[in-house]
């Protein structure tokens, strides 16, 4: 897998899983930039083992000339019970792609680590990695992995920025450090 984001942002740990892992301004502003439409979110709920799921549907619009424009995704998210309000928050999610070329072979994982630095400030680590249900021809798979990777850099990079300027948006005229 590869680590798209690891940087210290500029607000609380809370304040990160707010606005990445809530029904936020921020989650639905860059939803809009990225063209991600018809967003339904279930609430979380407890599982079982006691960690709490929800699940995402939307439609992806698609940049990469080898596939169609436009994508449906379901998305499921976990965020793990031992994870602590306000010092350090994991979730993982799984992103299936149903209407890209061999989307019966792969899926995505992303990891999200928020973790409390102190009380303004808070690590966000994101890992992703490609995952497979089944293995493809050789040839399929680099071709799968290598689009994969350039679309995930992208939407990490933008998210990543995006970030930033919500952090400007929040400590300014604050004076906290
Ligand atoms: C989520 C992974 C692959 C997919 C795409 C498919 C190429 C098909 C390969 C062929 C278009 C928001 C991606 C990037 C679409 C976007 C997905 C997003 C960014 C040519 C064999 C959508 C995170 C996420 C996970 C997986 C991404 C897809 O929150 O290349």
């Amino acid at each position: 897998g590869r680590l798209y984001v690891n940087r210290v942002f500029h607000m609380s740990a809370d304040k990160m899983f707010e606005l990445l892992f809530s029904e936020s301004l921020f989650i639905h502003r860059f939803m809009d930039a990225r063209k991600i439409t018809g967003a339904t979110f279930t609430p979380w709920q407890r599982d079982g083992s006691g960690s709490m799921k929800r699940t995402l549907k939307y439609t992806i619009t698609i940049t990469n000339p080898l596939v169609g424009k436009f994508s449906t995704a379901t998305e499921m998210q976990t965020l793990y019970k031992d994870s602590h309000e306000g010092q350090y928050y994991m979730v993982d999610a799984e992103v299936y792609t149903h209407d890209v070329p061999y989307h019966d072979y792969f899926y995505t994982f992303n990891r999200f680590c928020i973790i409390r630095n102190s009380k303004h400030k808070c690590r966000l680590r994101v890992y992703t990695d490609v995952k497979y249900k089944k293995q493809p021809w050789g040839l399929v798979k680099s071709f799968i992995t290598k689009n994969s990777w350039s679309g995930l850099e992208d939407y990490f990079r933008h998210l990543e920025a995006e970030l930033l300027e919500e952090e400007v948006e929040l400590t300014r005229g604050s004076g906290d450090s």
